[in-house]
């Protein structure tokens, strides 16, 4: 299996890491524009160092309860960030957005892929990752970052989430989208409890039915919190364990903040299933 994303081929018959930059206010502090833009690029080369293969931008909070960011306020974040990266180095640098618009610049400024929790459904979206022409993650999250956490509820797990995932799919392919450029993602923590999350985690084989590229990202998230009594910068061997069991079953882009220690510890896994 092989994505094209840009000028850009991922070569998925290995899992594959894709590194969390955030350019929001949490995670960059203080200090003025210049000073956020090269804190994000030295935080960037910090993981292509690490061995990431995707740079995964975001300008939004999507924790549990986030208020939305304007899309001035989120292309005044990203742009300089995305166009830096693409400009410096030779790595695909996908865009967290759910917005057309964001999308649309976001692309045409550097980003070779669309990485977006809402799946398309905002208005305008399927459009604009159409014209951009590149790969999509589709997420899947029940409600909105505001409500997600307030009574998470399923019928059949992982069986709703393959479904959504699936009409999804269908409706992208309707609207123009190719297969050739879609990723799938069970969304872990967005509107789900640690029980739903464990559960859809210990049968995520099950989404290979989709045929399509799985991404994953449990990195840091709070049911790793909840399992270790730990605080978020803490959870690393518990990220790192939640990592391997997903790409043993069969996920093939996993979304970290720990570079370093997910690729070394995918390193492992796929040098003992190249034997097995
Ligand atoms: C995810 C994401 C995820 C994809 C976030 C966090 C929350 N995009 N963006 N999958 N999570 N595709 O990183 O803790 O799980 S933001």
């Amino acid at each position: 299996m092989k994505l094209h994303a840009g000028r850009h081929l991922i070569d998925l018959d290995q899992p594959r890491v894709m590194g969390i930059l955030n350019v929001t206010p949490d995670s960059f502090s203080d200090g003025g524009r210049f000073l956020d833009v090269d804190d994000a690029l030295r935080q960037a080369a910090e993981m292509i160092e690490a061995g990431a293969d995707i740079i995964d931008v975001g300008g939004e909070s999507t924790r549990p309860g986030a208020d939305e960011t304007s899309v001035q306020t989120e292309l005044d974040r990203i742009m300089p960030v995305i166009e830096g990266i693409a400009d410096r180095f030779d790595i695909p640098v996908s865009v967290d957005t759910s917005k057309p618009e964001i999308m649309r610049v976001a692309v045409s400024v550097g980003a070779s892929m669309i990485n977006d929790v809402f799946a398309l459904r905002a208005e305008g979206a399927i459009d604009a990752a159409v014209e951009a022409g590149v790969p999509v993650c589709l997420m899947h999250m029940q409600g909105t970052p505001r409500s997600m956490q307030e009574s998470p509820a399923y019928e059949r797990l992982p069986g709703d989430i393959i479904d959504f995932l699936g009409e999804r799919v269908r409706h992208c392919l309707s609207a123009g989208l190719c297969k050739e450029k879609l990723i799938v993602d069970p969304g872990f923590g967005f509107g789900k409890s640690d029980q739903h999350n464990l559960e859809i985690l210990s049968k995520l084989n099950q989404f290979a039915e989709l045929g399509l590229p799985l991404l994953v990202g449990l990195s840091r998230k709070r049911t790793l919190g909840n399992l270790t009594g730990k605080p978020a910068d803490r959870r690393l061997g518990a990220g790192v364990a939640a990592a391997v069991i997903a790409v043993e079953k069969g996920a093939n882009i996993v979304r970290t903040h720990d570079v370093a220690d997910t690729v070394d510890a995918l390193k492992v896994v796929t040098a003992v299933n190249r034997i097995g």
